[in-house]
């Protein structure tokens, strides 16, 4: 377990590489009340994000080729694909079998209660380890959006066994195959099923010990959570899933990335459209605090009042300027001396009885119980009250920096710590960088 507090990593912030969902680039804007607005082109939304500095794009099987195609044509569109590619310069991060569109599996998929569903499921996932592989894809999706229920028709826990263990013949199969990337479950808290068999980042994170217990497995099957949409629908913190993915070594080599109003439906609005920007803020410094070198993958789209061929190029800049200018607020936040005095007074100064007790109990350390008992005993001796008079204004204080930072008014709202006991870190503002902000993020 690291030693040092992650929140106050100061490494670099080396800019994070950038994907973007192939379907988002051609989705042409209809709604379940609504038809289609516009027909964008693959080729166009390719040169797009190239130029807005995208590198990587990902695709479902349906997106190139119809379920029932047979070889040859499966062939010729992964073909004409990597022509594409190979016009934009883009390459491929992730590739997903689609087993939710298909009326086959309006029951689920690797769940549905019916054997010949779940066969279907199976054989269609290991045909796309073939495509996934002529693409090159670096991982495989596993999205269970149709993976669970309305009605409790089978019991939910066989569900999820049926789920996790349909999506493991599928990656056994493809490590058989000689695939060499990695595996990862999407969670999503509803829709379009009611009840998720594949809900949350920890629901999946408990699956995937359960059922992929071999080392080998399970450095390579983890999971891409969708922030802040697929959480941030159902009112949860982004944030607070991200960090437990992270200290588990559960998270895959992506994060799906979108903007959403808190507890509506899935919106995949742009970056930074209806959703907080603190959350936003709390998710990208995370994935820096812990040196994550995986990519941010942009799942969302251009709203449908956006009908014209142009709109795709500002849709890939503002995903790219708004990851970025996250990124830019992570390096202000770490360099910032009032947030370093807040954190300091915080975090305080270790206790060195208080780390013993908890290597001695630590996972594995199968330490003696007298050990433990003396260690429990050495712990210093504090009233309740006494506890209770540490001060601890500074976890307000924090939010309001951090709310500073975020809004870029940070300059400014420095004097609002005038007359506190933080005014000294206060006056240190003044002569912070401002223009070798830049750097750190571009290096
Ligand atoms: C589906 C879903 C997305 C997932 C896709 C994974 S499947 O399009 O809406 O959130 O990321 O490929
Ligand atoms: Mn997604």
């Amino acid at each position: 377990m690291p030693k040092f507090r992650r929140s106050q990593n100061r490494t670099k912030v080396i800019p994070l590489p950038l994907s973007i969902g192939g379907w988002c680039l051609v989705n042409p804007g209809g709604d379940p009340f609504g038809d289609a607005v516009r027909a964008p082109t693959l080729t166009d939304g390719l040169r797009a994000c190239r130029d807005a500095g995208i590198t990587h794009v990902s695709f479902h099987d349906r997106d190139l080729y119809p379920d029932d195609a047979p070889q040859e044509i499966i062939d010729e569109k992964v073909d004409q694909v990597l022509r594409l590619l190979e016009d934009s310069g883009l390459k491929v991060l992730c590739f997903t079998t689609n087993l939710f569109s298909n009326p086959c599996f309006r029951s689920g998929a690797f769940s549905s209660p019916i054997p010949a569903v779940r066969q279907a499921a199976i054989v269609k996932g290991c045909r796309s380890v073939h495509a996934a592989k002529r693409l090159g894809a670096l991982n495989i999706i596993f999205w269970g959006g149709r993976e669970g229920t309305e009605v409790f028709e089978q019991d939910s826990g066989e569900g999820v066994r049926n789920y996790l263990l349909g999506a493991r013949a599928v990656i056994v199969y493809a490590i058989a195959q000689g695939y060499q990337g990695t595996f990862t479950f999407e969670p999503k808290v509803y829709e379009p099923r009611f009840h998720s068999f594949a809900a949350t980042g920890a629901a999946m994170g408990s699956g995937i010990r359960e059922f992929f217990p071999e080392t080998e497995l399970a450095a390579r099957v983890k999971i891409n959570p969708e922030y802040p949409q697929h959480v941030a629908m159902l009112g949860l913190n982004p944030a607070i899933e991200l960090g437990q993915l992270l200290e588990e070594d559960l998270l895959g080599p992506c994060i799906h990335f979108g903007g959403q109003p808190p507890c509506r439906m899935d919106a995949d609005f742009a970056p930074g459209l209806g959703g907080s920007p603190t959350d936003d803020f709390h998710v990208c410094k995370l994935l820096h605090d812990a040196t994550y070198r995986g990519f941010v993958e942009f799942d969302c789209r251009p709203l449908r009042t956006s009908a014209s061929e142009h709109a795709i190029r500002l849709f890939a800049r503002q995903c790219v300027a708004y990851w970025r200018q996250l990124e830019q607020k992570v390096v202000t936040f770490r360099r910032d001396p009032i947030i370093r005095a807040l954190q300091a007074e915080i975090f305080g100064e270790p206790i060195a009885q208080l780390e013993d007790v908890l290597t001695v109990t630590m996972p594995n350390a199968a330490a003696d119980s007298n050990v433990v008992i003396d260690a429990v005993n050495r712990l210093p001796i504090r009233t309740f009250a006494e506890t209770a008079a540490i001060d601890t204004d500074a976890i307000e204080a924090f939010g309001y920096r951090v709310q500073q930072i975020v809004c870029g008014t940070h300059r400014e709202g420095a004097t609002m710590f005038c007359g506190t006991r933080w005014a000294a870190a206060q006056a240190k503002t003044a002569d912070a960088p401002v223009e070798s902000e830049a750097e750190e993020a571009s290096n």
